[in-house]
């Protein structure tokens, strides 16, 4: 059996990365696909539960300890991410470590320091990376409720995302509607199955 693909949808605050990733996991799964949900931070967690403390003013965190809380809540996952993976199940994957890294390194800490705690973390096959200018990130549902969900750090967080964008990155227009983004989404992440499927027939 080959081994389950890890597709992470990164990007702009109210890119619609939730709504791209509910949608690409009922979509897999009415084809028949083995697929699970994971989000980041996972809220549920005791160290999630002190992110969402943190990320809505309830409690104050140094940079870098609130940086390590991000990291260890990804870590905390590890072992029941791999274990998926290793069955057969493809995990859609809401924001991942280029976040911890893009909104530390936005609020002045050093790019190299911020890479560290992730380093060993399993790493996507696939990113999609949705781009929205944070003009239209304002408009939009929720934006400002939260830490960080300002202009002028949103704006530094997506030139850090931009200079940490890899060669397999895929680039979606994040201004394009919910539906025409989904159907590229999930024709690239059909395809990134597809070549899974035969590498691991190859390595039989
Ligand atoms: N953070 C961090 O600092 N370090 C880390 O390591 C990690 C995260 C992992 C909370 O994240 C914060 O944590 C976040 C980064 C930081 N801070 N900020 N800013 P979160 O993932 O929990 O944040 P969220 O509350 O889910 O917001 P979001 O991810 O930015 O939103 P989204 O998922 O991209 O968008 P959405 O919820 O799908 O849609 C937002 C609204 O837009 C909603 O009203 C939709 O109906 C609408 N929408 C969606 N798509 C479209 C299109 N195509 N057109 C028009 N309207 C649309
Ligand atoms: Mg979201």
């Amino acid at each position: 059996m080959a081994r389950g693909r890890f597709i992470l949808l990164e990007g702009c605050d109210r890119a619609g990365k939730s709504t791209q990733c509910a949608m690409l996991v009922a979509a897999l799964k009415e084809k028949g696909h083995s697929v699970e949900l994971c989000k980041f931070p996972d809220r549920t967690t005791t160290i999630g539960q002190m992110i969402h403390a943190y990320l809505t003013n309830a409690k104050e965190l140094d940079d870098r300890a609130i940086h390590l809380l991000f990291s260890a809540n990804r870590w905390e996952a590890m072992q029941s991410m791999k274990r998926k993976l290793k069955g057969g199940t493809h995990l859609v994957v809401d924001r991942y470590a280029y976040s911890g890294v893009a909104f530390s390194t936005a609020k002045g800490l050093d790019l190299t320091w911020c890479k560290n705690p992730d380093k060993g973390l399993v790493r996507p096959d696939l990113t999609f990376f949705l781009d929205l200018p944070t003009t239209e990130a304002e408009k939009r549902g929720g934006f400002g409720e939260e830490r960080y969900e300002n202009r002028e750090l949103q704006e530094r967080v997506r030139e850090v995302f931009l200079q940490l964008k890899g060669k397999e990155w895929v680039m979606i227009d994040a201004r394009e509607t919910v539906q025409s983004m989904h159907h590229r989404i999930l024709k690239e992440a059909e395809e990134n199955i597809r070549v899974g499927e035969l590498d691991g027939r190859f390595a039989e």
